[in-house]
This record gives structure tokens, sequence and C-alpha cells, in this order.
């Protein structure tokens, strides 16, 4: 049973007037205990996140619903013991998902299936998110002490000179057996900023705080808001990503959009040097390019980061150029087996 603790929510609005301190300070508290937190007044219209809503679930509808009931009736054939092309239960993801890649180039008017409204609605909504993600790093800037900018140019390659930015559209549907099959397994995200527009009345996405799974509220209208691995890194731990994960709801069709604010492929990460005290140095977090830390974390999604960390110190960097040649998209993080199946 998830303890009552009260998940932290800002309102934005509270940054432009007498209470920025206050507010600056709950952010900061967020993101050092948390590493999560969700965001009212966050500036991105209710009739724009209105239309996203409806668009979304009548795609599903329209598109994918009959394709996940078909995948889903093999996926628990053998009551869930392997029978989907062998695949076992904990390794299924209960969810029904496609990818929209906005930076550095968009994919959008390439995907099937979409009509011109929902791409329309999707390319507005994408220019809204990738604002009010630039927006909340220069807030982590500002409590981190860091130059306005620092983060978003840190995030930039050297020769694209964007950040990746894309979107993960997903349904968690009904699913029959949630004590065998999780809607998304447990996790942490390799990337940097991280912003959900979760559904307002399925619930279903939980941290982990302090060894006790934490349910993330629905709040409509709100955007959640997490911190990914390059973060981590960046800020030498001052920061945190945090497992999380989707419990499969026996009703209900959760929708979640979430939108990776990434670094570009090419982007070299460490950590701030103001941010590595000169006795911390040898512990510091290691440096390595973004699209290493991708090839390493699609073999390893549901696994602890802290080998991945290692990993790259000492001349961990070399052999993963050898040992792991898997390709990514623009550095999205891939999703389990139901992703696979059905994307
Ligand atoms: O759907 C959600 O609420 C979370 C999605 C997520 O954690 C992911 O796709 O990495």
């Amino acid at each position: 049973m998830a303890p009552a603790l009260s998940f932290p929510i800002i309102d934005m609005g509270r940054l432009a007037g007498e209470e920025r301190p206050a507010a600056m300070d709950m952010l900061r508290d967020a993101c050092e205990k948390w590493g999560f937190f969700q965001i009212l007044n966050h500036g991105i219209s209710t009739e724009l996140m209105d239309e996203v809503e409806r668009l979304t679930k009548d795609h599903y509808k329209r598109v994918r619903e009959q394709r996940f009931l078909e995948f889903a009736s093999r996926a628990l054939q053998d009551g869930g013991g392997g029978g989907a092309r062998g695949v076992k239960a904990e390794n299924l993801d209960w969810e029904s998902t496609f990818f929209v890649r906005h930076l550095p180039e968009s994919n959008l008017a390439e995907l099937p299936d979409l009509d011109d409204g929902y791409r329309r609605a999707m390319r507005r909504f994408a220019g809204e998110l990738e604002a009010l993600a630039e927006r909340l790093l220069d807030l982590l800037c500002e409590n981190l002490g860091l130059e306005k900018g620092y983060l978003a140019r840190a995030f930039r390659g050297p020769s694209k000179g964007s950040p990746t930015f894309a979107t993960k559209v997903s349904s968690y549907p009904p699913c029959p057996r949630p004590d065998l099959v999780s809607g998304l397994r447990a996790h942490t995200d390799a990337g940097g900023i991280i912003l959900l527009f979760q559904d307002d009345r399925v619930a279903g996405l939980q941290l982990l705080k302090d060894g006790a799974w934490v349910d993330v509220p629905p709040t409509r209208h709100s955007i959640v808001v997490n911190l990914g691995d390059q973060l981590e890194v960046i800020t030498n731990g001052r920061y945190k990503s945090v497992v999380h994960r989707v419990v499969a709801q026996p009703d209900g069709n959760r929708m979640s959009i979430a939108s990776f604010y990434n670094p570009g492929g090419d982007a070299v990460i460490f950590p701030v040097p103001a941010l590595v005290k000169a006795e911390e140095a040898a512990a510091a977090y290691p440096r390595f390019v973004f699209e290493d830390y991708m090839k390493l974390y699609v073999r390893s999604k549901f696994e602890a980061k802290e080998p991945r960390f290692e990993a790259f110190k000492s001349d961990g960097e070399l052999q993963l150029h050898h040992r792991h040649r898997v390709t990514t998209r623009q550095g999205m993080p891939e999703s389990g087996v139901l992703y696979v199946s059905l994307a």
C-alpha cells in the first residue's frame, strides 16, 4: 500500500510574484528529494490539452485497439506463462505505444494512420512542451547556481546544435491479469527532463521513494515532470533520476503522453565542474557521449542505472563501443515487448 506522502505540486503561477522564492524552494526540494513533481499553471492552454486528449483517445479506438486486443489475447493465452512468442508475463508491458520525433527533425508527417487534425494538434502541443522544458531547465539552473541556458547548452550536441525531443503516446488498456503483468515495468528514464500529460481519471503511475511505491495522483490539466539519468550525471547526483512504473489496471484505459527532452546524440555529457566537490572528485559521475549511453540503455532499461554509470568510468567507455551495436531512435528509450509488437 502506497504511504501517504505528499507528492510535490508546484503552481508555476507563483513564480511571477512575491511568492517566487517559496515556489523556487519547493522546486529545489522536489528535484532533490523526489526527482518527480507536478506543475499547474504551466502556460499550455487547457483547450489544446483537451483536444490532444480527445484525438489521442479517438486514435487508439480507431487505429490501435483491435491490434492491441489481438496481441493481448495471445499474450495471456497460457495464463501469461509464456504464450506470446515465448515471452514471459514478467517481460511484458501492457501498453500500446507509438513514438513521434520532434527534434532534431520532426517525423510527424511520415507517421501512418494520423489524420491532419491530430498531426496539427500534436505539432502545436510539442512546440509548447519544448518551450516549457527549456523554461524548466532554466529554473533548475537558477536553483543549481548555474548561469541561465547552461543545461540547454549542455543538451545541444556539437554538430547539429539540437537536443533530441520526442513523444511517446501510450494507452494502458484494462488488463484482466494485473497480478501477472505490469503496465510498464520499473525503470529510470535515460534522458534529460520528461514532461507527462497523463489521464486525469485512470491512475497507475507510481514512483519509488525511500523503498516504497508512491502514487502520482492524476490531476486535470497538470503536467508531471521527472528527471532522467542525464540530469543526475550533469548535476553530479545533486538531482537523481527516480525509478517509476505503471501498474496495469483492471478497469479503464489510461492515456499517457510522455515527452522526452534529451541531449543531442553527439552531446558530451559530464558533471558540471562547479558541482563536483574536491573531496568527491574521484567518485564523480562519468563523461560520455549521449548516443553511447543510449546504446547501453536500450539493453538495460529495466535494470538499475548504477552499473550503466560505472560502465562509463575508467576504460568502460571503450569496451561499450565494441559490445553494443544497437541502433537507437534518436535517443528515445525503447519500451517493452508490447511496444515492439505494436509499433
Ligand atoms: O506512462 C507513463 O505514465 C510513464 C511512461 C514512462 O515512464 C516511460 O515511457 O518511460
